[in-house]
């Protein structure tokens, strides 16, 4: 039978695993309404994902799961592994969401930086990890509302740098990519737009957000990042990309004009929230030079997507750079 989704071309940079979805709340160990939007990375030979899940309450928590090739064979924990701590973190209280890992070989352990429901809205919060058992909490490091952020994995000129997505309260004035930086993890300052949602007609007019965390090559940053289009039945959720200079990663390099993978397949298209495709970890095979993406779709379960590194590079060198896409902005 043809359906839409067979008149649907997308860019084929990013081929999906034929075994999607990869996870799904049947898979999991205990009762959930949703498994989606997991933070990635390696541990030992493994391939780790810290994946959202949504209670049957409507709350989310933080699960570990891991896999030898990434693709097949998940150990899920057999209880959350990240839970909001209303205790000491009442900023938690109605859940936490949406994780990007990153590890710090400064200091021998992962950053975990992830959304807190809190009574003010969604909030930036900060854990380190050394082993995915033990956790410690850093607290909240942005107010709300704000999301959608990662740190880089090592200093620049002495401080860390948080990519992240506030939200501006005044109606109209665009929800875009911010760094802010610190000494210490603790203490941030110096925050400015670097990359902004377009207006008007593009795919990623007025919302956009990182995807997974930053990305190291030796052409630069790579940034999968998120945009919204709003429609009359709702939004669609896409990705693009933009290339960071590697020293000074202020500086955007490229953009891309397109979207380079959106919605398509039934499971993105039909869920708890349709049409959405939202990834927030990568893991890149260094030995085969592929990406693979983990995404959730449509917030219900996880989608994996690989694409070639250098396919990837090709295609972002060939993008607009800051001139040209902001004549068109
Ligand atoms: C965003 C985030 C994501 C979610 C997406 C689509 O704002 O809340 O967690 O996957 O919306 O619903």
């Amino acid at each position: 039978m043809t359906t839409i989704t067979d008149y649907v071309g997308f860019s084929e940079l990013f081929r999906r695993f034929d075994k999607n979805p990869i996870l799904t709340p049947a898979n999991w160990p205990y009762p959930v309404n949703a498994v989606f939007n997991p933070g990635a990375t390696k541990l030992g030979n493994e391939t780790l994902l810290l994946v959202r899940v949504e209670d049957m309450e409507g709350f989310s928590h933080l699960t570990v799961t891991r896999s030898e090739d990434g693709k097949t064979n998940w150990h899920i924990d057999s209880q959350p592994t990240l839970l909001h701590d209303l205790k000491s973190h009442p900023e938690e209280v109605w859940g936490i969401e949406d994780p990007r890992i990153v590890w710090l070989e400064e200091r021998q352990e992962y950053a975990i930086t992830y959304a807190s429901f809190s009574r003010g809205g969604p909030l930036v919060s900060l854990t380190m990890t050394k082993d995915f058992k033990t956790f410690k909490r850093m607290g909240a490091i942005m107010p709300p509302d704000d999301k959608d952020a990662s740190l880089f994995p090592r200093r620049f000129g002495g401080r860390w740098i948080l990519i992240h997505r506030p939200m501006p309260v005044s109606n109209g004035m665009g929800a875009h990519i911010w760094f802010s930086y610190s000494p210490d993890l603790k203490y941030w300052g110096d925050h400015h737009v670097v990359i902004e949602a377009r207006q008007g007609g593009w795919w990623d007019a007025n919302k956009i957000g990182l995807g997974p965390q930053p990305l190291e090559t030796e052409e630069g940053w790579l940034i999968l990042y998120h945009g919204v289009r709003r429609t009359a039945s709702g939004s669609i959720y896409r990705l693009g990309l933009a290339l960071l200079d590697l020293e000074e990663p202020w500086k955007v390099i490229r953009r891309s004009n397109e979207w380079i993978f959106g919605p398509k397949e039934v499971y993105e298209r039909i869920g708890g929230i349709p049409n959405v495709i939202f990834p927030c970890g990568a893991v890149i095979d260094r030995e085969t030079n592929e990406l693979r993406l983990y995404y959730g779709a449509a917030d219900t379960t996880i989608g994996l997507a690989m694409a070639k590194m250098d396919e990837l590079l090709d295609y972002i060198k060939s993008c607009p750079g800051p001139k040209e896409w902001r004549t068109r902005a």
